[in-house]
């Protein structure tokens, strides 16, 4: 494959500073080295800035950096666009925030190769959020109510093609706000909290949803937010929760997700260099990013979860 590294250093999504280190943490580990290690071709195209943008005066007042959030949202839309007909992109984040724009540009690149888009969302939290339901005014907590279609996105870039809600799966959830909750559960958005992963497995669910993005020709874009993975064993985020999947949930999971063959973009989200020591939760991002693109001990003979 050639993957496409686009860095995001963006910090708009919330008001704790330090993710936009980010992407240059991602490099320091080597994450271009460890993906051409398995046979990838690896661009990295540099830094993505902000669009020049307005806020919009309907936008809440308690909306943290909201022109900053919509001009990351209309150049990552177009950096994702630019990059899937060419590659596999992969944003170093950067905050939750620029899925709002990796996000809407798969979608609108799914919608002119006429497949559907798939979104696999591992997080503690469910983002669901609008500028109007999110309490902290952290936009970093709405890219799947943005792309998703609900209201009260102004000024940010239209959602042509919201992606429908039977389409996204959401693994590792265990911090999830009132407002959230009461949406999303009336929706059919596959949402998997710990105690479901803790019953079932991970395997299980993340294998019925693979299956169903193949039976559809889909296309699949996986947002890997730090605060998926237990704070013991990644504790560079600004949002620890405790109690998520461990390292070889985590493992599992990109290794099933390369084995399916279907991932076609990926974010890696919110991690904070400045919370950490020497790298330690970069190089757990780079470790998992290379297991979801080929890295394993021995291949399997079949899938393992078919
Ligand atoms: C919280 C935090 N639900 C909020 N969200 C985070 O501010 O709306 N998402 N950290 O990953
Ligand atoms: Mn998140
Ligand atoms: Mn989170
Ligand atoms: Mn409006």
């Amino acid at each position: 494959k050639t993957c496409i590294l686009i860095g995001a250093p963006m910090d708009a999504g919330k008001s704790r500073r330090g993710c936009l280190m980010g992407p240059d943490a991602y490099r320091t580990a080597g994450i271009g080295a460890a993906l051409a290690d398995l046979g990838h071709q690896v661009v990295d195209i540099g830094n993505v800035a902000p669009d020049a943008a307005d806020m919009h005066a309907d936008l809440p007042n308690h909306i943290h950096q909201p022109a900053e959030m919509i001009g990351w949202t209309s150049s990552l839309a177009r950096a994702a666009e630019e990059a899937l007909p060419r590659g596999l992109p992969i944003f170093l984040g950067g905050d939750h925030g620029l899925a709002l724009g990796s996000v809407l540009g798969a979608a609108n690149h799914a919608a002119r190769e006429e497949r559907p888009l798939f979104v696999l969302w591992l997080d503690a939290h469910t983002d669901f959020h609008t500028p109007q339901s999110t309490a902290s005014g952290n936009l970093h907590g709405a890219p799947l109510g943005y792309v998703t279609g609900r209201d009260g996105f102004h000024g940010f870039p239209e959602v042509a093609h919201p992606i429908p809600h039977e389409n996204i799966c959401l693994l590792g959830l265990r911090s999830v706000d009132p407002d959230e909750r009461e949406a999303m559960q009336a929706t059919n958005v596959r949402y998997h909290d710990m105690r479901s992963i803790d019953e079932t497995g991970i395997a299980r669910p993340l294998a019925d949803f693979l299956a169903d993005v193949e039976a559809a020709n889909g296309m699949l874009h996986v947002s890997l937010d730090v605060d998926f993975l237990d704070p013991s064993i990644a504790p560079a985020v600004g949002t620890t929760v405790p109690g998520g999947a461990t390292m070889r949930e985590g493992h599992l999971a990109m290794e099933m997700i390369c084995d399916s063959g279907l991932m076609t973009s990926l974010d890696l989200v919110e991690l904070n260099p400045f919370l950490d020591e020497r790298g330690r939760t970069a190089q757990v991002m780079v470790d998992l990013a290379a297991s979801a693109l080929g890295r394993r001990v021995f291949d399997r003979p079949t899938r393992a979860y078919s």
